[in-house]
């Protein structure tokens, strides 16, 4: 399996984000994706290739143009305040709050972010065009006839709406490469989000639309982040009513359960006739994982990537969350290898 690659993502080193209370180091580090490559590398997964450089209109298809130039100058603008630290929202548009775009940037921090665990710094821009175009590229790949690519995307991905960032997240890569994959003549992509923590942006951005139907298994809103949105009555709305599926399970939840949840959104997607399939490729499920609570083991990757494989579509696999840093790669790895039924 080809897997692209960017030292870009090194640019977005944020210094800390707001937990119990007190600002303390970010979970999402570099070395998450240092990890992940190494297992690539090691496990002999493929070729790694360096993603090509897609632009902006890939990006517009997916998210709101004010929010997209907002991220582009964000940190340029935050310093020229005479600031150096990286730039966390404090406040936020809240119920009867009014939903007007603030002048400058410190009030635009707050309209476009969902939380304060989103540094924006020097390189975030950078860091996050580069993932975006690494999943344009598997995109692209998956269009020219590749049976299933890896894009090894650092920023994450799925919380990230089309106007707002959070959860690590900053542009949605998964939805902009199934949007890729659609406008590339793909008649239905199904968007498959395994990480623990529910993809809200993704299913935001696709959530009156019949063409990509959106599933996601992970922790119940009802007590996990990012609890205003991943409810199990969540079924779309026009003409996406009945294509976006939510597996909300018990922070807790065993091993068996996750699988069963598994099989539900594995049989949904083959019942839609999807032509692609791009997975939302967290590996916090892990029963290891210092953020989340789910009891994964490694050796559970495999079956996992190996279920996967069974819906025979062509694949793209896009990195999210993960915070177990020790196992993060062999966790990758396993679904990737079990996917290609290699031990
Ligand atoms: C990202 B991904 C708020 C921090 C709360 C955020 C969890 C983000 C998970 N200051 N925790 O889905 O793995
Ligand atoms: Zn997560």
């Amino acid at each position: 399996m080809l897997t692209l690659y960017s030292d870009s993502h090194r640019l977005q080193h944020g210094r800390s984000e707001l937990i119990d209370g007190t600002l303390k180091p970010c979970f999402e580090t570099p070395s998450r994706a240092d990890m992940v490559l190494a297992a690539v590398r090691e496990r002999d997964l493929g070729d790694v290739i360096h993603p090509r450089r897609h632009g902006l209109a890939p990006i517009l298809r997916v998210h709101d143009e004010g929010y997209v130039r907002f991220l582009e100058t964000a940190w340029q603008r935050w310093t020229a305040l005479g600031r150096d630290c990286d730039a966390l929202p404090k406040m936020w548009q809240i119920r009867r709050l009014r939903e007007t775009v603030p002048e400058q940037v410190e009030g635009q921090l707050c309209y476009y972010s969902m939380d304060c665990g989103t540094p924006i710094t020097a390189g975030t821009w950078q860091a996050a065009t580069a993932a975006a175009d690494a999943a344009l590229t598997g995109a692209e790949r998956l269009i020219g006839g590749e049976r299933a690519v890896f894009a090894l995307t650092r920023p994450p991905g799925h919380h990230a709406a089309s106007d707002y960032c959070g959860g690590y997240c900053f542009f949605n890569n998964a939805a902009i490469a199934a949007q890729a994959l659609r406008d590339h003549g793909m008649r239905r992509v199904a968007v498959l989000d395994v990480d623990y923590h529910h993809g809200n942006g993704t299913q935001d951005i696709f959530y009156r639309r019949s063409d990509v139907l959106f599933l996601s298994i992970h922790g119940d809103p009802r007590t996990e982040y990012p609890f205003f949105l991943g409810h199990a009555d969540e079924k779309g709305e026009d003409e996406g009513l009945g294509y976006n599926f939510n597996f909300p399970l018990a922070a807790g939840s065993c091993v068996s359960t996750w699988f069963f949840a598994l099989d539900c959104a594995l049989e949904q997607i083959a019942r839609f006739g999807a032509d692609a399939l791009v997975v939302s490729l967290g590996v916090d499920t892990f029963r290891g994982d210092p953020i989340s609570r789910f009891q994964l083991e490694t050796p559970d990757f495999t079956t996992l990537g190996a279920r996967l494989a069974g819906l025979k579509l062509p694949t793209l696999f896009c990195l999210e969350g993960g915070y177990a840093v020790g196992p993060i790669g062999d966790n990758v790895a396993n679904v990737l290898c079990g996917f290609e039924a290699r031990a």
